[in-house]
This record gives structure tokens, C-alpha cells and sequence, in this order.
């Protein structure tokens, strides 16, 4: 297994609308190794989900555990949600925003349906935090980042921030 290196904003590879996987490559022994190295990358980062969009492979699917011990690894590959309920703010942060956190609105409830890293088909209802994250994940493979939910302004400060943040890391 490898950490693979995640994209930061404002790359604009994180901008790239991902393409469907082909059901066929689920099976592929390379797609299957990547799907475990998303998974090492994000538990070592640490972090609660991962898009592929985030490590520069520009395909719908995505890694997440919202569970407390690392004991839930689910994989969602060609995800929609098919129906959203209510409203829930919580304060989210994202891997290829590091160091920054918002109170960002989205639905409390969705449902949703998806492929497993088996290829299985699945719908399921979510709600708390693990719809939070799919909503999240799946605007990373929209080319969507949480910070797009704050003023210019604020995107603008978060952007000089990190350039500032990457500056004295350099020195
Ligand atoms: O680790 C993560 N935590 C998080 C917290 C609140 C809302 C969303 C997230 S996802 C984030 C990991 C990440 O950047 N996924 O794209
Ligand atoms: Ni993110």
C-alpha cells in the first residue's frame, strides 16, 4: 500500500468533473489497490472521507469511515442521490483545505444509491454526519469545494492563508 499526495486549493485539477467508472474496471486489480491506498491516505491524514478527485483520479467514486475506530470503510463508486430531506449546518473541513474550517448548510437526510468496491448495487437511506460527507465527496466529483459555499471574500482569505501557510512551510 502507498499514501497517495492530495490535490490542494486552489489546484484547478479539483475543478475537473469526474467521468462514471466503467463497471468493468471495478474487478481490475489496479482500481481495487487504489481503492486501498485512498483508504491508508485518508486514515493517515486523518480524515473521514476521500474523492478521487482529491488525488488527481478524475472518476465518480470515493472512500469514507465516519465510524470513531477506523471499523467502517465504505466505498462509493458512481454515487446519486436521489432524494434530500431537511437541513443540518456542521462545521467541515477537507483534506485539499487544510487547516480550514466553516459551518457549511446541506441536507440532513438523503437517500442514496451507489456501487460497492464489489460492484454491488446499493440504496440507502443516510443522515448525520455520513450524509454530510457524501454531499461533500460527491462536490468533489463535481469539481465542488466547501469553501465555494463562502463569500468571495472570505475564498479569497482562505486562498492567501494557505499560500502563506505553504510559504513558511518552504523556509
Ligand atoms: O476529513 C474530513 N472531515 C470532514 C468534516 C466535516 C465535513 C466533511 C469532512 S470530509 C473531510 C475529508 C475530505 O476532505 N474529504 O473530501
Ligand atoms: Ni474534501
Amino acid at each position: 500500500m502507498s499514501l497517495l499526495p492530495i490535490l490542494e486549493f486552489p489546484d484547478p485539477r479539483l475543478r475537473t468533473k469526474a467521468a462514471p467508472v466503467e463497471a468493468a474496471r471495478i474487478t481490475d486489480p489496479g482500481f481495487q489497490r487504489l481503492l486501498d491506498d485512498m483508504f491508508e491516505t485518508m486514515y493517515e491524514a486523518p480524515g473521514i472521507g476521500l474523492a478521487a478527485s482529491q488525488v488527481d483520479v478524475h472518476q465518480r467514486f470515493m472512500v469514507i469511515d465516519v465510524s470513531e475506530d477506523k471499523s467502517d470503510p465504505q466505498v462509493f463508486i458512481n454515487p446519486q442521490i436521489l432524494a434530500k430531506a431537511g437541513e443540518q449546518v456542521y462545521q467541515e473541513g477537507c483534506l485539499s483545505v487544510p487547516g480550514i474550517f466553516a459551518d457549511v448548510t446541506r441536507a440532513d437526510q438523503i437517500d442514496v444509491s451507489y456501487l460497492d468496491r464489489h460492484g454491488q448495487p446499493h440504496q440507502a437511506q443516510v443522515d448525520a454526519l455520513l450524509a454530510v460527507c457524501i454531499q461533500h465527496e460527491i462536490d468533489h466529483l463535481d469539481g465542488k469545494l466547501f469553501v465555494d459555499y463562502l463569500s468571495p471574500l472570505k475564498r479569497e482569505m482562505v486562498r492567501k492563508k494557505l499560500a502563506k501557510q505553504r510559504k513558511l512551510a518552504a523556509d
